[in-house]
């Protein structure tokens, strides 16, 4: 069977670039581009609100939670994320040496490694299937009121480091002006393997508006003269820990001062319409995942 694309600009990264050369500020590029985003897809949209619409969401105080705090672990004993951890235990010993260090870091091994990502991921279904279950659609659809897409799934490593720069560096995500990230340990995270570290949505509101001057990444220095350490939170917890984080509110960093490995998988839901990301390519393997979606499963895959 043959399965239909839904509507996908795929140019984003383009338009930017252009708006960008003619000297359009940032925001308002953001804002053109899912203008554009919303009218080549308004039908698409339409249908993902519906569907969200209808779905009903029994778990409304994690909801709560998530939208007012901007983060929520799961505790939920009725996820068993066995076979998903041991899966990745395995794909991160197989690969972690391997040449899609190389191919994927497309530089020198940094402090962020991308040892997988998106339709390396098909043929794990323990794993696919899990990134795209009812209990994970079914938040992100509610938190957004319409499907999401899922736009991005990454094996990361982060090795041993003493840097401080890029994204070990507070900094908003700047994909859409909201978005959800899910982690998931893969080994336990610990103070010593760099644990991703944040503010909650109040707390990185209230210091962006002290920081008069604010740039895309802040240093440690502007933010803690403002700042009690011990507002931040932290992704600490053994393998099978799972966190949701709107990373485009909430102020974050992460891989920092690793003494030993931090191995996790992420995995993003973003709004169609935004401005800086797209659903990824996925290979023509995606039919058989496809095979077996109900239809809000097929949408966050970006399929008719
Ligand atoms: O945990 C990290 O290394 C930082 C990751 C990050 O900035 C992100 O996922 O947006
Ligand atoms: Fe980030």
């Amino acid at each position: 069977m043959k399965y239909e694309s839904a509507p996908r600009l795929g140019c984003s990264n383009k338009l930017h670039k252009f708006f960008r050369k003619i000297w359009v500020p940032d925001s308002v590029c953001d804002y053109i581009v899912s203008g554009i985003k919303g009218i080549h897809g308004w039908k698409d949209d339409r249908i993902r609100e519906k569907m969200a619409q209808e779905l009903h969401f029994t778990n409304q105080p994690a909801l709560a939670e998530l939208k007012n705090n901007g983060y929520l672990y799961f505790d939920d004993e009725t996820i068993n994320l066995d076979a998903p951890i041991k899966k990745a235990k395995t794909l991160f010993s197989e690969k972690k040496c391997g040449e899609l260090v190389e191919s994927y870091s497309g530089q020198k091994p940094g402090v962020l490694i991308t040892l997988m990502r998106d339709s390396d991921f098909i043929p794990h279904r323990e794993l696919f299937d899990f990134f795209i279950s009812d209990k994970i659609t079914s938040i992100a659809c509610s938190y957004f009121n319409c499907v999401p897409v899922l736009t991005n799934i990454r094996l990361w490593w982060s090795p041993p480091n003493d840097s401080i720069k890029q994204s070990q560096l507070f900094h908003l995500d700047g994909e859409d002006k909201t978005q959800l990230k899910f982690f998931f340990n893969i080994y336990e995270v610990t103070e010593e393997t760099g644990p991703f570290t944040f503010l909650c949505k109040k707390e990185s509101r209230k210091l962006i508006s002290k920081i008069p001057k604010w740039r895309a990444k802040l240093d440690d220095e502007k933010v803690f003269k403002e700042l009690p350490t011990a507002k931040l939170h932290k992704l600490l917890g053994p393998p099978g820990k799972l966190s949701v984080v709107d990373t485009s509110k909430c102020l974050h960093y992460g891989s920092r001062g690793n003494r030993k490995d931090r191995v996790m998988i992420m995995f993003q839901f973003t709004r169609r319409t935004a401005p800086k990301i797209d659903a990824p390519i996925w290979s023509h393997e995606i039919s058989n995942i496809l095979k077996s979606c109900n239809k809000i499963q097929r949408k966050v895959l970006n399929f008719a």
